[in-house]
């Protein structure tokens, strides 16, 4: 993978290779915008690669981002050596591999579910809910059902690397908050604007190592894990979901690049936010990646460490270290 890896210096994005033309924001400031870009895909950490390969092709046929984005990020889901998705998931502090996964289409339909366990592709399921059940979310039991009704096959999520590793951490201290950023991180979120100009968004992980029991992370929350405004743009997160929560993360992203801010402040100011409501924000990494309506993206971070791929239709698909505020 990482000779495929092609590494930009960090916040150069679409706005240093498309025209800049002055536009009014809703608030009536001038702000730069540019010609719209299109089709776009941003998603979290080096896997986003193959996930944006796979959405590409559908993008490539004129195919809609909701396909692309669920089809990228069930790669995602079905690899075993990614330990923070799907299969090959780190467990929680009983040995559990639960997954939790949200989706958003460009209607501002959703649909999510939660401390989902054994089956291969949550975002599927969420597909699911959204499309064929008047609700939006679904979480353990009753998701599991679902999945199961709905022809999803019970599998073992749970590899014999995340196995040893979660024997190791039980002969440990045993701390819940797990190590910070790429070594236990790396959430897919995944953005996609197709060539009809519609946004579309899909977020899916195992969440936290060595978690409480129970516990469900940003991830599969509307707003705060992923969220997608067709008007505006959309955003997606990774990282301790517990403070992205706390700051609703995704859709303060989203109603920032309503107010007129590029994709990249936005997840700038987005991420001052998640620090000024976290007191052991220099512990903890948070993540945004965000994509406005015209095609520009951006990303940003705490901690040093997190990179986004991104393809576009004046960019191939490469990663992009991002900023950092640390
Ligand atoms: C969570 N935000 O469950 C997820 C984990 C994550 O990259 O993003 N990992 O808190």
């Amino acid at each position: 993978m990482s000779d495929r890896r092609k590494f930009l210096k960090s916040s150069v994005s679409a706005v240093s290779v498309i025209p800049m033309i002055a536009c009014k924001a809703e608030n009536g400031n001038s702000v730069l915008s540019q010609e719209v870009v299109k089709p776009a895909l941003i998603s979290t950490w080096n896997h986003g690669i193959v996930a944006n390969n796979a959405a590409w092709k559908i993008l490539g046929d004129n195919g809609k981002a909701i396909d692309a984005v669920e089809a990228g990020v069930r790669l995602t889901e079905s690899d075993p050596t990614g330990q923070s998705v799907g299969i090959g998931g780190r467990p929680d502090m009983n040995g559990d591999v639960t997954l939790d996964a949200c989706i958003m289409n460009e209607k501002g339909d959703c649909g999510s579910v939660a401390y989902l366990k054994n089956i291969e592709h949550p975002i599927s399921v969420a597909r699911q809910v959204m499309e064929e059940t008047p609700h939006v979310m679904l979480v353990g039991d009753g998701a599991k059902q679902f999945a199961l009704e709905k022809g999803h096959p019970e599998i073992n999520l749970l590899t014999d690397q995340s196995k040893q590793e979660w024997q190791k951490w039980l002969e440990s201290e045993r701390k819940v908050l797990p190590k910070i950023n790429v070594e236990n991180h790396d959430t897919i979120g995944l953005l996609a604007l197709d060539s009809h100009g519609d946004l579309s968004g899909a977020c899916t992980t195992s969440g936290a190592a060595w978690k409480l029991p129970g516990r469900v992370g940003d991830s599969p929350i509307i707003g705060a894990g992923l969220y997608v405004d067709n008007e505006v743009g959309g955003a997606t997160a990774t990282g301790w979901g517990e403070a992205v929560i706390r700051a609703v993360g995704c859709f303060l992203v989203v109603e920032l690049m309503r107010q007129g801010n590029s994709a990249q402040r936005a997840c700038e100011l987005a991420v001052e936010r998640v620090i000024s409501k976290n007191p052991d924000w220099r512990e903890i990494q948070v993540g945004f990646i965000a994509l406005s309506k015209d095609g520009n993206y951006g990303g940003y971070c705490i901690q040093p460490g997190f990179d986004y791929a991104v393809q576009t239709a004046n960019l191939d698909n490469q990663m992009i270290k991002s900023g950092s505020r640390i």
